[in-house]
Parts: C-alpha cells; sequence; structure tokens
C-alpha cells in the first residue's frame, strides 16, 4: 500500500540555495536534494487499486499555471528547540486556490487528505529532541530570497523510508490548466 501524497517540486536553481544553508546544528537531520518539496496535501496510505481513482480526481483540478518566490526562513517549534526547519514562499494566493481545488476534488472522490491549517513550506531540516538552535542562522538568513519558482503542475509522490529519511519519487504529474 503505497504511502502519498500531493507537492510540487522545487527548480534546481532554488534547491542549489536552500541547499547552501546546511551547517553544523545539534540534532539537524538535513533534507538532501531530492528530499526538498512543497506539500499540497498528505493522503498517507492508499490501497493500490484506489490509485487510478486518486489520480483520476487530481486531474479534474483546473488552476492556471503561475508563479512563487521561494523567501524567508521560519521553524515550527522555536528556534531555540526547532522541530523543523522551512523555507516559506511569497505570492502563495493561487497557491492556496490550488490547494483547496485540490483537497476539494479528492474530497469529493471519497479521499480524506490531511489539510489541517495549510502552512506552505520546504522542509530544510528535522530535529530530534534536545536540538540546537537555529537563531543565529534565521538572524543571517531568515529573510533571503531563493529564487522563482515557477509552477507548471503538481505532482502525485510516494514516500518510502531510505536510509537518510525518506525516499520521494513521482508517481504522476499533473499539468495546470485553466
Ligand atoms: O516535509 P513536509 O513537512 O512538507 O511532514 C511530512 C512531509 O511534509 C508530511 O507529508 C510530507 C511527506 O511525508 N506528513 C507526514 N505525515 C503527515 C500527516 N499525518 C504529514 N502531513 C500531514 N499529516
Amino acid at each position: 500500500m503505497p504511502r502519498v501524497f500531493f507537492g510540487l517540486e522545487i527548480p534546481d536553481a532554488v534547491k542549489k540555495r536552500l541547499l547552501a544553508l546546511q551547517r553544523p546544528v545539534k540534532g539537524a537531520k538535513w533534507q538532501n536534494c531530492n528530499q526538498l518539496h512543497l506539500t499540497l496535501a498528505f493522503l498517507g496510505k492508499v490501497d493500490d487499486e484506489r490509485v487510478p481513482e486518486l489520480c483520476q480526481a487530481a486531474a479534474r483540478v483546473k488552476s492556471p499555471a503561475f508563479e512563487l518566490e521561494a523567501k524567508g526562513l521560519n521553524t515550527f517549534g522555536r528556534a531555540e528547540s526547532p522541530r523543523n526547519l522551512w523555507a516559506g514562499v511569497s505570492g502563495d494566493t493561487p497557491l492556496m486556490q490550488l490547494q483547496r481545488r485540490l483537497v476539494k476534488q479528492l474530497a469529493d472522490a471519497g479521499f480524506e487528505p490531511d489539510h489541517s491549517g495549510f502552512q506552505p513550506h520546504i522542509t530544510l531540516a528535522r530535529f530530534r529532541k534536545q536540538a540546537g538552535s537555529v537563531a543565529p542562522l534565521l538572524a543571517q538568513h531568515g529573510n533571503n530570497h531563493f529564487g522563482p519558482m515557477p509552477v507548471t503542475e503538481f505532482v502525485l509522490f510516494e514516500s518510502t523510508p531510505g536510509h537518510s529519511g525518506s525516499v520521494y519519487t513521482v508517481i504522476e504529474r499533473f499539468p495546470l490548466v485553466e
């Protein structure tokens, strides 16, 4: 039974700038190049035979292409003891609309995505308990711009456990159309 979620891929130029932020912080598990993504809707485990239905529902989403900018750093949890360090995006009005439309199509097809309090974010590092502080990193780079992110499609990913965290593979791509 695949564990799946919908999200956006990140352009290589943005990934490069985000990866350049990596530095030793106690308890940090930094995300590698292939792990960087922006989650739209997390489904969890879905029966294999329901994946085509899931794809059909996603293909019904009508939303125009748009552009985001990766910008700013933030944490879930306090900067002194973070759970997750992430980069944000600006220009997210069309992204919020895309996410709402996707969740609606999924719900109409009988799926129950976790959509409580959608906060667009690109996870850069996850932290073990009693982690070190990222306050200095936020002070130095917290307002950085990491480059444009043209959004012309969204993606269904499968998440599988790997040696250095989850491995995300693309199941299907969904082009954005009016
Ligand atoms: O890396 P981010 O934060 O974008 O945190 C998980 C990851 O998101 C999130 O889904 C993405 C791929 O695993 N995730 C995992 N379990 C979740 C859950 N039960 C979840 N999101 C919501 N509910």
